[in-house]
């Protein structure tokens, strides 16, 4: 059929997991095993149920001694190897190279919209409702006519479906495990988006990510002319430093006329819905996830970029909504998609003892599949497979988070102090002053594009002596201590303005007088390793469809999940906290006063002083998931 490679290499670095996965060439093959030489491969066109027909390859074991069951991964990034001589290898077509030797049918398909498939493409197209009609589409229903499509008319089969993907691959994994096929027997999200506003790539908790829309957009959701192999032209930003391309960058509000030159369409969207209005609501995809029971293995990266929120919520949803369910929750010391990508023996330089995405490959997604699909093997799942940080190794948890943790509250103190004891004085607080023409970077790396994925993890020390930077520590720790499960911030804040960002992380500093005699751990001397961070837009603090100002000067309470973390801090560390006001380019600056900051020009940006209280009335406090027995 069609010949012609996608041309990869012209895609640039910038992007993106998911893509990578699948675009590796016949020419990389290890020699250690050659899908073409034991895979038959077709390249057809599905039909959907309003007729749209989608680009799929299908590669099926040559050796046909029995029925195989059926993989499927469906991507907006181009599937990638086009041409019936073409080939992935075997570590890129599925969860594991291991699983290819298994035999499966590996079914790839670019959605509706994307690169070979007709139709347009909407991202994270929002699902359709009971009165649209039975020809209404949606991922949800291209993922079920795909299966049908599969089951009719494809040999060798052996009646039993799977599917998995990596990020956008992962929603729409989630998507076709909505009013799921009766042939779909197995799932596997991972790094699934759920809630764009929320907790996943767009916004979080309302403040908006803009590095990694602008890049995104600019890669995957430009307006194409019709099908094509072909890469969308990469946008260039002119300099290597995308702190300052932003800065430099104007308004948001202008950035489509002035960059995108309006071939981004999404652009205009996030532009038009600032708050968590109906836009938004519709595409929460915790919303659907009633009847989900079938198994489903939920992949997620403790140190997750992109997609952290989104795996952790839609297990929590499964489990909330379905009793009987057969989820678990599988999180590893990863960036997005790490376990793909890496061996996940070390990321940012802090090293975990072992190649913990091996360990995810051999025990974890390889079994999963075999049992629910081919019937091998005895996988009896617990309900969490977690990588401990910090002690570095995996445990197996009959509930996330396991029920030996007890919940304790650490306070801001005077000088810097964290302490597990209440403050009992009036009047204390600590304040900075917030300038948004000079934000706080997230990385201390020079880059532009989405950056390198280990930003997550990344020592803290090149912003802990900044002015507008609060840093607290904790006495040097006595004896191990562990958290397992949800960290929450509650501030007590005052601003001269009436709106303002906090971001609050948390930190593992290592002692500074690690011996010298091991290269390996004296680089580790006096690190600030980043193990959780949020942030909260004051504005969206009570609600996020009706955001409210501050009131100038006034104690306000502002709460926020900063998400599940699995973490020692060894004896002879300190815990750190640390609490701004920006953290740019990778979320927009807020203008410090209540506005709809996509239409705010340059001059709405003002300087404000931020106070954190620390007082009887007003302790702030992070709440520890304490794991009783480490
Ligand atoms: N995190 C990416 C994404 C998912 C869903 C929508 C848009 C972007 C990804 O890596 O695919």
């Amino acid at each position: 059929m069609l010949l012609t490679r996608l041309p990869a290499s012209s895609i640039g670095a910038m992007l993106l997991v998911c893509f990578q996965v699948l675009s590796v060439n016949a020419e990389d093959i290890t020699g250690r095993y050659d899908v073409g030489v034991h895979y038959d491969k077709a390249e057809v066109m599905i039909p959907m149920r309003d007729g749209v027909k989608l680009f799929t390859a299908i590669y099926t074991p040559k050796q046909r001694s029995e029925p195989y069951p059926i993989l499927i991964y469906r991507t907006p990034y181009s599937i990638g190897n086009y041409g019936s001589e073409t080939y992935p290898t075997a570590e890129a077509m599925a969860p594991s190279a291991e699983m290819v030797e298994d035999g499966y049918i590996f079914v790839y398909q670019d959605l509706r919209g994307t690169y070979k498939s007709e139709g347009n493409f909407e991202i994270t197209r929002v699902n359709r409702e009971p009165q649209d009609g039975p020809l209404a589409t949606d991922e949800s229903t291209d993922a079920y006519d795909t299966i049908d499509w599969l089951i009719d008319n494809i040999d060798g089969h052996s009646g039993r479906v799977g599917q998995w993907g990596i990020s956008y691959s992962g929603w729409t994994t989630v998507q076709g495990m909505i009013d799921a096929h009766p042939a779909l027997k197995a799932s596997s999200p991972q790094a699934s988006p759920s809630d764009m506003f929320i907790g996943d790539d767009w916004h979080h908790n309302g403040a908006f990510r803009l590095t990694y829309a602008f890049a995104w957009l600019n890669f995957a959701a430009q307006d194409r002319e019709a099908p094509t192999e072909e890469a969308p032209e990469q946008f260039s930003y002119g300099t290597p430093w995308g702190y300052e391309f932003f800065l430099n960058a104007g308004p948001t509000s202008e950035m489509n006329k002035r960059f995108f030159k309006g071939r981004v369409p999404a652009w205009e969207d996030f532009i038009e819905h600032p708050n968590y209005d109906l836009f938004w609501q519709r595409r929460n995809m915790l919303q659907y996830m009633d009847n989900i029971d079938h198994p489903v293995l939920n992949v997620a990266g403790w140190f997750d970029a992109e997609d952290f929120y989104g795996p952790l919520s839609i297990y929590q949803e499964i489990e909330k909504r379905n009793p009987n369910n057969q989820s678990t929750f599988v999180s590893g010391p990863w960036r997005h998609g790490g376990w793909k990508r890496d061996d996940g023996s070390s990321l940012g330089g802090f090293k975990f003892g072992s190649k913990t995405a091996e360990y995810f490959k051999e025990n974890v997604v390889t079994p999963f599949f075999a049992y629910h699909l081919k019937g091998e093997g005895d996988w009896d799942a617990d309900e969490a497979i977690v990588f401990q940080t910090g002690a570095n190794r995996w445990r197996h948890f009959d509930e996330w988070p396991p029920k030996e943790v007890k919940y304790k509250s650490l306070f801001l103190a005077s000088n810097g102090a964290l302490t597990f004891e209440k403050p009992l004085a009036i009047s204390l607080y600590d304040e900075y002053v917030s300038d948004p023409k000079k934000p706080i970077p997230f990385t201390k790396d020079i880059t532009v594009g989405w950056p390198g994925h280990t930003w997550m993890i990344e020592d803290q020390r090149f912003v802990s002596t900044r002015p507008d930077v609060l840093v607290y520590r904790s006495e040097i720790l006595e004896s191990d201590l562990t958290i397992a499960g949800p960290i929450l911030a509650n501030l007590f804040i005052s601003s001269t303005g009436s709106d303002a960002d906090f971001f609050v992380k948390l930190i593992d500093e290592f002692p500074g007088d690690i011996p010298e005699s091991s290269v390996e751990t004296a680089s580790m001397a006096g690190q600030q390793m980043l193990v959780g961070v949020e942030v909260m837009r004051a504005k969206y603090r009570d609600n996020f469809e009706f955001p409210q100002p501050l009131k100038p000067g006034v104690v306000t309470p502002i709460s926020f999940n900063i998400w599940d973390k699995f973490h020692t801090f060894k004896k002879g560390h300190r815990i750190m906290v640390q609490i701004h006001s920006s953290w740019f380019p990778a979320y927009d600056r807020n203008p410090q006063q209540f506005t709809d900051i996509y239409r705010a020009t340059s001059d709405d940006y003002r300087t404000a002083t931020q106070r954190i209280h620390r007082s009887k009335d007003a302790a702030s406090n992070l709440v520890l998931p304490v794991l009783i027995g480490n």
